[in-house]
């Protein structure tokens, strides 16, 4: 059993709308607390990270609202960082994506104390690797892969002396809507991208084991940071930017369970969740479920819901 920290991280300024900063409240009334206690693991709330802006950093044109970001990050890179070095497992509610700046950062950190190599399993429909340079819209979140893998272009904005991850040990899965430039980014750095017809042609299950293995094999920890359009739009529609033909509840639930049994995850982030765009909280209890799939919930152990 586990000891797990729930850090709220209301960010909505990234994304270029409103409504994302109701995300953590959402997976509350849900009840990922309590789902999460049942299981039999212990669970603090810490509430939610309530930064303030960073006005020590510049305006950047093609960096919507990059003092808030900043400050988000900041704040989560030392939280996520403090229960990590406790031992304790975060889980970050987001918010929208530009919060794994500062949650992956956090988890970096730590991976360097204990001296091992951090892993990053990305869950999202959007690669997220575009800079201030090559973002088409300079909603920031979709850049945190660029920003911790190193991306050269953050560093007259956003500088940082921070541990970076390797892009080769980042993995993409469900990946369906890249922008031109951040395509040609993405093979450059080296990132492993499985795309959803990588999915369709060779299975989820083998792809999760490939990427269980090199985990393994490197004695890694491993941050899994799911974005709620990975999945299909038909199964969680509570999200900014649909992208049809996404992953399905059956293959969400593998990779979560897949990953339970690995016992190699460190620590999580669940982002992107737009309350105000959801259907009746559908969006929020999915995520709450694939969370308990991800600290043991068993397929027969599922209780049976009425609609
Ligand atoms: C586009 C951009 C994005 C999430 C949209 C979209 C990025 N590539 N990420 N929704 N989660 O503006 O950079
Ligand atoms: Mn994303
Ligand atoms: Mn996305
Ligand atoms: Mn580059």
């Amino acid at each position: 059993m586990k000891t797990i920290t729930l850090i709220g991280a209301p960010i909505e300024e990234g994304s270029g709308r409103r409504g994302a900063a109701m995300g953590p409240t959402a997976l509350r009334i849900a009840g990922i607390d309590t789902v999460l206690a049942e299981l039999g693991h212990t669970v603090h709330d810490e509430g939610d990270v309530r930064p303030l802006p960073a006005r020590d950093l510049a305006n950047h044109p093609r960096a919507n609202n990059l003092q808030m970001v900043a400050a988000f990050a900041r704040a989560l890179n030392d939280a996520v960082h403090d229960v990590a070095r406790k031992g304790h497992f975060p889980i970050i509610l987001g918010g929208d994506h530009a919060l794994s700046m500062g949650s992956v950062s956090g988890m970096a950190r730590h991976a360097d104390a204990v001296g091992r190599p951090l892993f990053v399993l990305w869950l999202d429909a959007h690669a997220d690797f575009n800079s201030p340079v090559t973002s088409p819209s300079g909603n920031m979140h979709g850049m945190p892969v660029a920003f911790f893998c190193g991306e050269a272009e953050f560093a007259p904005i956003l500088a940082s002396d921070r541990p970076l991850v390797d892009p080769t040990r980042v993995y993409q899965i469900g990946i369906r809507s890249v922008d031109a430039r951040e395509r040609e980014e993405i093979a450059e750095h080296g990132v492993n991208v499985y795309d959803m017809r990588a999915v369709d042609e060779i299975g989820m299950a083998h792809i999760m084991r490939q990427i269980l293995d090199e985990v393994r094999a490197a004695n890694g920890l491993l941050h899994v940071s799911l974005d709620v359009d990975f999945m299909d739009p038909e199964i969680a529609p509570g999200v900014g930017t649909t992208v049809p033909g996404g992953a399905t509840f059956r293959e969400a639930h593998l990779i979560m369970e897949m990953l339970c049994d690995s016992d190699l995850v460190s620590s999580l982030d669940v982002v992107e969740l737009n309350p105000f765009l959801d259907d009746r909280g559908k969006s929020a209890r999915v995520l709450v479920e694939l969370t308990a799939s991800l600290f043991g919930r068993r397929i027969l152990d599922r209780p049976t819901r009425s609609a």
